[in-house]
């Protein structure tokens, strides 16, 4: 790109710190004063080094901030913090570019159009929160206090779900587990008692064999994973990556398995035949932790390397071969539970048990360079009523989904439309796109219009506040404190955010909004505090934490304890058994398969392509689209289509194309990208472009969205889980 493209011209005026002349004229920016409360001297720039919490995604790294007066000039690594280890990924260190966005949202807004239309008006907090306390009394009256669903993603929401707590609703969704984690966290829980936590337990630098099932470490860029893979790298560990495209992480192994999608679990079944066939598992492990391995051990005589080749595509002499390896390197291997785990639906939870009990023959569980057991640090609470009883959420009718940690954010939407168990009337929505990130978004759109309340709480005006009623204008990660962070790792521990600068015009921390809400609702009991950092130091003297040290360092270790056996760690499992459950009961019980079985997707029609989607290196998904200086680095994405297809579809590397799926829904326009790294049957592109909020001045109408094309979904009968993997699409070519 030459220097004088628009977006290279504004990276320039953002680094140069003439912000106000990037600002947007829909929402002025005011001058911002100093904040930083606390902090020591930065002997680099003698200015001010405050150490705080990344939340650019949600692996939250301790980072460090060099300020000087109001500004900060820039985002490094804490080295304190075990997350970090003194680096980020480059989202991390871009993260300025989020509170330097000049199309924040600055003052609280009111809809003056019809929704959707992006038509509001600036108003004082006091009326906007005046307008939502008369609603939600009212729809309290009418309807009961669970009528109010909260939409949520990030630590921030911890205020909305303590004030919609104490105002009597039991409805959270968040689409990171329905549509993101859930399959993994249940699969595990079943298991193993436990699950795969965030950040992921997984003692990935010491692993000799390290197994990703689509996990695409380096384009997924979770900071402490992706900086313990290339230690594990450069010790040239074994590693067998299993993907339909030949991703970053393939580029790195010793095996890439380009599989045929949605078939894994086929693969991990004939792994467990060839492990188990040939005894290779680890028996005194098996022996003394787990249960069920004899039904196993019958169930998959069936699965041999030649019925899973047909299945997946792969070569069953390749399956034999990396089952042996994957097993001489026990116990220190990892078959990676991955983290987006909502796939194809059907199977979903299958896969995760098959990986589960992969781990668990293998004796990796508790094992060093297998997955480790943190202690946490345990943290007292700042003293508050109880909350009234609340009836259980409206996410599920009877008998559906019996396994879910967590309500659904779909199950909620379809409860906003047809009123069973009971009617949902106000979505209160903090730090989520639902537009972007819930699938079938006709059916989102249709929830919207029939709610007497949309509250959106966020940064910047994405496209679910332009359906609000009210939108709640945030202080960015960089401009506000949070709760008090646990940190569960090697090293465990407690971190702090803190501001490091003020935020722009009117916009408020979310603490502050919940308390003033809660005020006016006559709720303020729930929040006896005067300010929050009286709030959090009664936490820290509860805790027996010394705030002015944690304000200092911004992270404080808690007490050494082992956390893998060869440490001394005692192995137990939260299971009914007690044991690592390999045949579940518990499943059988509620008249699902005991043991993972494989569910053969359908596959494309002729003429389609099986859609696939996921990260980029600097991007998290639309978090991070609106920021100059991270949008700069991956708005040109493009659709990756295998050479040979495009060639016989007379398509070159570079054509304009667009998609349209099954349903007859059509795609923004995308730069293809003609290439041998994916498989013929699909096509791969990152989600979270495709922007179509006209405040967001940057994104909008960069790239194309995938979301829009996911209009159906293969939804997971255990737990709840919606696929995405299920839709497929045709490529138009448009003219250049
Ligand atoms: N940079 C960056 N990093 C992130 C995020 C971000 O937004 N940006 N988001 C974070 C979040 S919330 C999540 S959940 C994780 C998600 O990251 P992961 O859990 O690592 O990824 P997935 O979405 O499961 O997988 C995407 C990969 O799966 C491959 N794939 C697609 N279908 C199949 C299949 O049927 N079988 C196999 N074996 N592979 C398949 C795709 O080609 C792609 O390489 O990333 C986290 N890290
Ligand atoms: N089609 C499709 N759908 C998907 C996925 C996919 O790959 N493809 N991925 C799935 C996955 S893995 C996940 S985890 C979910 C994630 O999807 P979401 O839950 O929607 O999460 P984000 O994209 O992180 O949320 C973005 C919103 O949070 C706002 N925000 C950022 N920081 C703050 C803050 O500090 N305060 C407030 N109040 N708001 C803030 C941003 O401005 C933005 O509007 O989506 C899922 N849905
Ligand atoms: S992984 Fe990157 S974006 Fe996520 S918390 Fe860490 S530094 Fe921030
Ligand atoms: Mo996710």
């Amino acid at each position: 790109m030459g220097d004088s493209s628009p977006s290279r011209r504004r990276f320039l005026s953002l680094a140069a710190g003439t912000l106000a002349a990037a600002g947007a004229a829909r929402f002025l920016l005011a001058p911002r004063t100093a904040q930083a409360a606390h902090g020591t001297i930065d002997p680099s720039t003698d200015g001010k080094l405050i150490r705080s919490v990344c939340e650019v995604c949600f692996w939250k790294c301790g980072i460090q901030g060099h300020v000087q007066g109001d500004r900060l000039l820039k985002i490094q690594g804490s080295p304190v913090h075990p997350l970090s280890n003194g680096k980020l990924c480059p989202r991390g260190a871009g993260g300025q570019g989020q509170s330097y966005d000049p199309d924040r949202l600055v003052k609280p807004l009111l809809r003056v159009g019809p929704r959707g239309s992006e038509e509001f008006k600036a108003v004082s907090w006091d009326e906007a929160l005046g307008f939502i306390a008369a609603k939600l009394d009212d729809i309290k009256k009418k309807h009961g206090p669970e009528a109010v669903a909260l939409f949520n993603h990030g630590a921030g929401a911890s205020w909305f779900k303590h004030l919609l707590q104490a105002y009597g609703t039991a409805n959270f969704g968040a689409p990171s587990f329905a549509q993101c984690r859930g399959p993994r966290d249940v699969a595990f829980d079943i298991t193993f008692g436990a699950e795969p936590g965030s950040p992921e337990v997984l003692d990935i630098s010491k692993s000799d064999c390290l197994v990703l099932i689509g996990s695409h470490l380096g384009e997924n860029m979770h900071n402490t994973q992706v900086q313990d893979f290339a230690e594990f790298v450069a010790r040239d560990g074994d590693l067998i990556v299993v993907d339909p495209r030949f991703s970053t992480a393939a580029s790195k192994a010793r095996t890439w398995m380009p599989i045929r999608p949605g078939t894994d679990t086929a693969l991990l079944l004939a792994w467990l035949h060839v492990i188990v066939g040939e005894g290779r598992h680890n028996r005194a492990y098996v022996e003394a932790y787990t249960t069920g391995f004899d039904k196993l051990e019958e169930a998959v005589k069936a699965y041999t390397p030649e019925w899973a080749a047909a299945e997946t595509g792969l070569d069953a002499e390749v399956i034999r071969n990396t089952a042996r390896r994957i097993a001489g390197a026990q116990p220190a291997v990892l078959v990676h539970p991955g983290r987006h785990a909502s796939w194809y639906g059907a199977d979903d939870t299958h896969r995760e048990r098959a990986i589960a009990i992969l781990n668990a023959v293998l004796g990796s569980w508790g094992h060093r360079g297998g997955f480790f057991r943190p202690s946490g640090m345990k943290l007292a609470k700042f003293p508050t009523p109880a909350y009234p009883k609340a009836k259980p959420p409206a996410d599920r009718v009877e008998g559906e989904a019996p396994f879910a940690l967590e309500p659904l954010a779909q199950g909620l939407r379809r409860a906003t439309l047809d009123g069973k168990p009971y009617p949902i009337k106000a979505w209160f929505v903090y730090g989520t796109n639902l537009i972007q990130s819930l699938p079938q978004r006709a059916e989102t759109l249709k929830a919207i219009e029939a709610l007497d309340l949309l509250v959106v709480c966020d940064l910047i005006p994405a496209e679910i506040a332009g359906y609000a009623d009210v939108v709640l204008p945030e202080a960015s990660y960089l401009e506000r404190y949070d709760d008090l962070l646990g940190v569960s790792w090697h090293q465990s521990g407690v971190a702090l955010r803190q501001p490091m600068i003020a935020p722009p015009g009117d916009a408020k921390p979310g603490w502050w909004i919940a308390k003033e809400l809660a005020t006016k609702l006559g709720l303020g009991a729930y929040f006896p505090w005067t300010d929050i950092e009286s709030y959090l130091k009664e936490r820290c003297r509860l805790s027996g934490i010394d705030f002015e040290a944690l304000a200092r360092e911004g992270f404080l270790p808690a007490p050494d304890k082992p956390t893998v056996v060869e440490d001394g760690l005692a192995l137990t499992f939260a299971t009914e058994s007690k044991k690592i459950e390999i045949y579940s009961e518990k499943l059988a019980k509620a008249g699902f398969d005991p043991l993972p079985v494989f569910k053969r997707p359908v596959g494309p029609p002729p003429g389609y392509f099986r859609l696939l989607y996921g990260r980029a290196p600097a991007q998290t998904f639309g978090r991070t689209t609106n920021n100059r200086l991270l949008g700069e680095l991956s708005h040109n994405d493009k659709l990756w289509l295998n050479a040979k297809v495009a060639a016989d579809l007379g398509l070159t590397d570079g054509a304009r194309v667009k998609l349209v799926n099954q349903d007859g829904i059509e795609s923004a326009p995308i730069e293809l990208k003609a290439t041998e790294r994916i498989r013929g049957d699909c096509v791969f592109m990152v989600h979270g472009w495709g922007h179509t909020a006209k405040g967001l001045k940057y994104a909008s109408g960069k790239g194309a969205d995938d979301s829009g094309l996911v209009s159906r979904v293969g939804t997971d009968p255990v737990m709840g889980g919606t696929g995405m993997r299920v839709n497929f699409v045709a490529i138009r070519k448009l003219e250049a």
